[in-house]
């Protein structure tokens, strides 16, 4: 049996999810990732907590997914553009996944009304759900499947 699952949710963001708030308001709106951490405060239900982490850095993330194994804690990540083209990302996300432990991506536009390059993704067949298109909403989704 493995060992319990943290209440302790990993928010991991990717590259240029650090300009949210200024870049391209019209597709990503005009919050930025502080909002978002008080957002998720108010949506954890009692006992929960989240993390919101950023980075341009793929190396970053994926110690990040490591660390998610290692704490048992379950993730929330977009990906942003690594989705498309990192299968460095998508092998960490498999650890996680294989670890028992929820990983749910999430893309606050939808990727598939986009451009072409946008409608893959390397980490959706190895994640555990996903949620697209809902802006700051697709996280508020996430976190309600993870928590259950
Ligand atoms: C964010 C990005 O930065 C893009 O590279 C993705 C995603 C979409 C989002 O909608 O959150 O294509």
């Amino acid at each position: 049996m493995s060992a319990a699952v943290s209440r302790s949710v990993l928010v991991l963001n990717g590259p240029n999810l650090g300009r949210l708030g200024s870049r391209q308001p019209e597709v990503y709106g005009s919050a930025d990732l502080a909002d978002l951490a008080e957002a998720l405060v108010g949506w954890a239900p009692e006992g929960w907590t989240s993390e919101v982490r950023q980075t341009d850095d793929e190396s970053e993330l994926i110690a990040w997914l490591h660390e998610a194994v290692d704490t048992r804690r379950p993730v929330i990540l977009n990906p942003a553009a690594f989705t498309h083209y990192s299968y460095a990302v998508r092998d960490a996300a498999v650890l996680v996944t294989e670890a028992g432990l929820p990983l749910v991506e999430v893309h606050i536009s939808n990727p598939h009304a986009r451009e072409s390059f946008r409608q893959h993704s390397t980490i959706s067949a190895v994640a555990t759900g996903v949620v697209a298109g809902f802006g700051f909403d697709s996280y508020r989704l996430a976190l309600a499947a993870i928590t259950g």
